[in-house]
């Protein structure tokens, strides 16, 4: 099999030009389907062999606009030229010591850039894992440990991973928790502000999750909120303004560690580089992963120096947490994030993208909100006259784009969120090809 190198250097077009899957890929899937678990799914039906910035090509030679970025990680592109050369550099030099065991700068300097870009200007210190779910699980040991309370309050529409405690953090049931049970115990769900689906302000329903934090677990049994600041499996859903700064008030009033998890919204995605900023939140801790590292696994843990210290020595790490190659790629991520200023790349996604869509609102009566903050944008469907989720046009849409070299991915609790996560690198024409394609698509569904 011949590969193509991947990275900018990619022609940046769509170009599809056998069936989808083409006959290499149908070989593959069968192959797939032969050895791979049936319990692991797969949403496209061909097989990459290169992608760079807005393109994935497959190995029939089909190139498709990426409007996922591997679900938020490769904001920086895909085999962006600094990153692929740090982990060439690095690769070369050593692959792994263990940190715990003979330490490397690479962590060291992934803490300090975390500590320095997470917001607030307070002492930090952080921890390197290798998965999103990782980071939050450390995430709670840490609050409990620091607190000495056991009780950990999530919310409504809330995903964070499917290890154990993070199976029992998140929300939805299908397919994440289903016939996995039991789950850790001590996790409380609380409504979230849902804007489209619930017309109270934000201060009004942080009053009733505060009430039932209150009322039901008892504010001092509560070692830990968690909460993404804009909500992603969950269906890109930002709670309605005034409802996070409440939360992190009671969260301050009673001893309660805040945690953000930032683990789909960090680094740049939303045009900042975390999306607390959008509303000034400073959280105690925060979690990011995903766009860390421009596609090598990596998580942190970053906050309070005086809460991350409090763990007993030994306590948080794991052999490969904080991997030399994967450092290697974080350090060059942020350094092209900072060069390339995706901050506002993200912003100029966000400008090209929310008129177009909103006017494709206008035309189609399925699309019921259009929701998002930079490079982080969703269509919440409904069915026509109602506010009943509509996941069948939802899942028809994503499948005729699929098939049509467009590269999109759903969401959300109802499964009728279309939600679109380009790298920030996206050039824009095939960002205005791939709207293209979407109205088209939703001229089909709805015919
Ligand atoms: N917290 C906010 O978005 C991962 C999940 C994909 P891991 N989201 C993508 C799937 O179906 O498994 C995520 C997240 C938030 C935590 C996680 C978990 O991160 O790196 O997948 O463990």
């Amino acid at each position: 099999m011949t590969h193509t190198a991947g990275g900018p250097a990619l022609p940046q077009e769509r170009k599809i030009i056998t069936a989808i899957p083409g006959p290499k890929s149908a070989e593959l899937l069968a192959r797939r389907n032969a050895a791979v678990s049936a319990g692991v799914s797969g949403m496209m039906p061909v097989f990459a062999v290169a992608a760079g910035d807005g393109v994935i090509v497959d190995v029939d030679g089909n190139s498709f606009i990426d409007m996922g970025a591997g679900i938020a990680v490769t904001n920086v592109g895909n085999a962006a030229p600094k990153v692929v050369e740090a982990v060439q550099q690095q690769v070369a030099a050593f692959t792994h010591t263990c940190f715990m065991v003979t330490p490397y700068s690479g962590y060291v300097e992934v803490c300090e850039q975390l500590n320095e870009l997470t917001p607030g200007t307070h002492a930090k210190k952080s921890a390197l894992f290798n998965s999103g779910a990782e980071a939050v699980e450390n995430a709670v040991k840490v609050a409990r440990a620091y607190t000495k309370r056991q009780a950990v309050v999530v919310f409504e529409h809330g995903y964070h991973g499917r290890t154990n405690m993070t199976m029992a953090m998140t929300a939805k049931n299908m397919p994440y928790k289903h016939s996995f049970g039991p789950f850790a115990s001590e996790v409380y769900r609380v409504p979230v502000a849902y804007p489209f689906r619930d017309e109270r302000s934000g201060a009004e329903v942080a009053a009733a999750a505060i009430s039932r934090m209150d009322k039901e677990v008892g504010a001092s049994n509560i070692a830990a909120i968690v909460i993404e600041p804009i909500q992603g499996e969950g269906g890109f859903i930002a709670p309605t303004a005034g409802f996070l700064p409440a939360i992190v008030e009671f969260a301050k009033a009673n001893g309660i560690v805040f945690v953000a998890d930032e683990i789909q919204t960090g680094f740049c995605r939303t045009g900042q580089w975390f999306a607390c900023e959008h509303e000034g939140i400073v959280p105690d801790l925060i979690t990011t992963a995903k766009g860390i590292a421009g596609g090598l696994p990596l998580a942190g843990l970053t906050g309070r120096a005086e809460i991350m210290d409090s763990v007993h020595a030994g306590g948080l790490g794991g052999t490969y947490g904080g991997n030399p190659i994967a450092c290697a790629a974080a350090i060059a991520s942020i350094e092209t994030m900072k060069e390339l200023d995706l901050n506002a790349k993200a912003k100029a996604i966000e400008e090209l993208m929310m008129p177009r869509l909103k006017a494709m609102q206008s035309k189609f009566s399925v699309i019921g909100d259009v929701r998002g903050r930079g490079a982080m944008i969703a269509l919440e469907m409904i069915k026509p006259g109602s506010m009943d989720p509509n996941p069948e046009v939802t899942s028809a849409v994503a499948k005729g784009c699929h098939a049509a070299g467009v590269v999109v991915l759903t969401a959300g609790t109802y499964g009728n969120v279309l939600r679109f996560l380009p790298a920030l690198t996206m050039p824009h024409h095939l960002l205005a090809e791939a709207l293209d394609e979407i109205e088209k698509q939703f001229s089909i569904a709805t015919a």
